[in-house]
C-alpha cells in the first residue's frame, strides 16, 4: 500500500509572531517524528511509505495536489502542530479533494493534546493520540486488508470517540528502529545554532518530568534510549555527510552516569562531529562540562526564563539565580558555547522585573540570548490560570482550534498591551546584542569557535530586519 507522511507548510501561525525574520532565518528542522515512523515502516517491509516535508522541499499546496494527483496513495497522514494548525488542515483538506478515498491519519503534538478535537477536523479518518510507533504497522495493516481500527489503543475513530482515550508513550526506545535520515531530503536541513549544514536531530531520551507554568512539555515520564543506539544513530547521520547534531532532548545531562557513557562512546569510535544539547541549568557541573567539551558538545541551550526571584517561582521555574550564574560561567570557562533563553511578560511581571531579565542575561555574558514574548500555550498553567482568573473572557485556543486560519489577536497575559511587550523585547535584544562587549566577544570567541559564515548572512537579516522599523508584524 502507498503511504505518505506529510509535514505541513509553516506559513499560518496561531500567533503573529512580532520577530517574524527570527523564525525565518532560524533554520530548517527534520520532521523527527515522521522519520522515526517511516523508518520503522521501512524495516517491517510491509507497505510504501515515503515522507513529503513541504517546508524543506518548499512545496506549495499546489505543487502537493500534482504528487498526490500523480501518486494516488492510499493512505496519507499528516503531523498537525497547535501553533500553525491551519497549513495541516489546508493539507487534509487537499488530500480529500485529490480523492476521498485517501484515508487521512493524523498525528503529531496537536493531537496528543486534543485527540477528539482533530477528529472535528473536516477530512480526518483516523487520529494517533502521542506516540505512534507502536501502531501505526497495525493500522496499516488493518486498512489494507478494510479491518476496522477503533480497538488499537490511541486510535480514535468516529465510532470510540465516546470512550476515553489513551495516550501513546513508548516504554522501550531502544525498541525503535534508528532513523533513517536517507529517507529525507537531509541535505536540506539547516540551523542557526550549527556550524555545518546539513544537520540533524537527535532524540536521546523523550519526555521531561519537570512542570514549568507555561510550558506544555513537562509532567511527562522521561525515557532513556541506550548510549550505545545514540552512538550508533551519530555514526549513521555522519556516515551520509551530515556535518552537526541537535540533540533535542529537553533535558540531556540531568543523568551524568548516562551523558558520561555517551560521551565515551563518541570518543572511542572517534566519532568527531559538533553538537548541540538543551538541558537544565542544575544539570552543569565543572565535570560535566569538561566531558561535554572533550566529546565535541559544541553549544548548550538553556531555558532561564527570568532574572527574578519572584517569576522563577511563579513559573515553577525554581532556578536560583547566583547557582544560575555560577554554573553558566563553568561552561563558558570550559569553552562551550551558551545559549539562554528567556521570557517577558509572565503573569503579574512588572517592567522592573522585565528590565532585570534583560540585565541577568547580560551579566551572565552568554553568547546568544533569545527574548520571547510570553504566549499562553494550551494546556499549560499560565493559561489556565488565565481562564480560572477570567483574564480572558474565553478558552481562544478552543476558539482557533475550531477555526484554525483565524489568528489569535492577543495570546499574552492579558493585563499587557501588546505592543508594550513588542517593544520591551525589541529593547531587550537591542541591550543584550548591541553591546562593545558583545561585539567584541562575538568577533572573537564566536568567530573562533564557529564558522562565521555560516552564522553571518542570517544573523544579519535577522539585525537587518530586527532593528528596523519593519521588525514587528502588525
Ligand atoms: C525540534 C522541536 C522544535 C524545532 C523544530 C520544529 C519544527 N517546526 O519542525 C524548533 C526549535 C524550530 C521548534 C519550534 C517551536 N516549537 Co517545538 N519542539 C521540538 C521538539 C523539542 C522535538 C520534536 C521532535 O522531533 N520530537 C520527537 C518525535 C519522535 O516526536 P513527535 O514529533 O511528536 O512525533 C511522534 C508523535 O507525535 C506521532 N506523530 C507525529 N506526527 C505524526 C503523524 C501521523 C500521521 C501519526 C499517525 C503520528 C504522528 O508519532 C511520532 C513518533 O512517536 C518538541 C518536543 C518533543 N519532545 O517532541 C517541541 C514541540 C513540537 N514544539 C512545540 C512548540 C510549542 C514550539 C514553538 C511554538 C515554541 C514557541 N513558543 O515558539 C515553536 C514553533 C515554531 C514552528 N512552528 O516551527 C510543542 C508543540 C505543541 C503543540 N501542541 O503543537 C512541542 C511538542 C513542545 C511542547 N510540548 O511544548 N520546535
Ligand atoms: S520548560 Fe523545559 S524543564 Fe520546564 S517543563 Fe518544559 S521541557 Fe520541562
Amino acid at each position: 500500500m502507498k503511504v505518505y507522511l506529510i509535514k505541513p507548510l509553516q506559513s499560518n501561525f496561531a500567533v503573529a509572531s512580532p520577530f517574524s525574520t527570527i523564525t525565518t532565518e532560524a533554520g530548517i528542522y527534520p520532521p523527527l517524528g515522521l522519520l522515526q515512523l517511516a523508518t520503522g515502516e521501512k524495516i517491517r517491509g510491509c507497505h510504501a511509505v515515503s515522507v513529503i516535508d513541504m517546508v524543506a522541499e518548499g512545496l506549495s499546496l499546489a505543487a502537493l495536489q500534482s504528487i498526490l494527483e500523480r501518486e494516488r496513495p492510499a493512505v496519507a497522514g499528516v503531523t498537525l502542530h497547535t501553533d500553525n494548525l491551519g497549513d495541516g488542515c489546508q493539507v487534509i483538506a487537499l488530500i480529500k479533494s485529490v480523492s476521498p478515498d485517501i484515508a487521512v491519519l493524523a498525528g503529531g503534538p496537536h493531537v496528543a493534546m486534543y485527540p477528539k478535537e482533530t477528529m472535528g477536523i473536516s477530512g480526518v479518518d483516523y487520529a494517533v493520540c502521542g506516540e505512534a510507533d507502536g501502531v501505526l504497522g497495525e493500522m496499516l495493516d488493518r486498512l489494507a486488508a478494510g479491518k476496522p481500527l477503533e480497538d488499537i489503543p490511541g486510535v480514535v475513530t468516529r465510532a470510540n470517540l465516546h470512550l476515553p482515550i489513551v495516550k501513546l508513550e513508548i516504554e522501550d526506545l531502544d525498541g525503535l528502529a534508528i532513523p533513517d535520515y536517507s529517507l529525507l531530503p537531509y541535505k536540506k536541513y539547516s540551523s542557526i545554532l550549527t556550524r555545518n549544514n546539513p544537520i540533524a536531530i537527535i532524540m536521546a531520551s523523550r519526555g521531561c518530568p519537570f512542570k514549568c507554568a507555561y510550558c506544555p512539555a513537562g509532567g511527562t515520564k522521561l525515557r532513556r534510549r541506550s548510549p550505545k543506539l545514540v552512538a550508533d544513530e551519530v555514526e549513521k547521520c555522519l556516515s551520509l555527510g551530515i556535518k552537526d547534531i541537535l540533540f533535542f532532548d529537553e533535558i540531556f545531562a540531568l543523568d551524568h552516569a548516562r551523558v558520561k557513557e555517551l560521551c565515551a562512546l563518541f570518543v572511542d569510535r572517534g566519532l568527531k562531529f559538533r553538537w548541540n544539547i538543551r538541558t537544565r541549568v542544575g544539570d552543569i557541573t565543572p565535570e560535566i562540562v569538561s566531558v561535554l567539551k572533550n566529546a565535541g558538545c559544541n553549544l548548550i541551550q538553556f531555558g532561564i526564563e527570568s532574572g527574578t526571584q519572584r517569576i522563577q517561582k511563579l513559573m515553577n521555574k525554581n532556578l536560583d539565580l547566583d547557582d544560575v550564574y555560577k554554573r553558566i560561567q563553568w561552561v563558558r570557562q570550559a569553552g562551550i558555547l551558551t545559549y539562554g533563553n528567556f521570557m517577558l511578560g509572565s503573569p503579574t511581571e512588572t517592567d522592573e522585573e522585565i528590565n532585570a531579565t534583560v540585565s541577568f542575561a547580560i551579566r551572565l555574558k552568554l553568547d546568544f540570548a533569545v527574548f520571547g514574548i510570553t504566549v499562553l500555550l494550551p494546556k499549560t498553567e499560565y493559561y489556565s490560570r488565565a481562564l480560572r482568573e477570567n483574564k480572558i473572557p474565553r478558552d481562544f485556543w478552543g476558539d482557533y482550534i475550531a477555526n484554525p486560519l483565524v489568528q489569535i489577536p492577543n495570546a499574552y497575559w492579558p493585563d499587557f498591551d501588546k505592543k508594550y511587550l513588542e517593544k520591551k523585547c525589541k529593547e531587550a535584544f537591542s541591550r543584550f546584542y548591541l553591546r562593545p562587549w558583545y561585539v567584541f566577544n562575538y568577533m572573537t570567541r564566536i568567530a573562533r569557535m564557529s564558522n562565521i559564515a555560516a552564522h553571518i548572512k542570517p544573523a544579519m537579516n535577522v539585525f537587518k530586519n530586527f532593528f528596523s522599523d519593519g521588525a514587528i508584524t502588525k
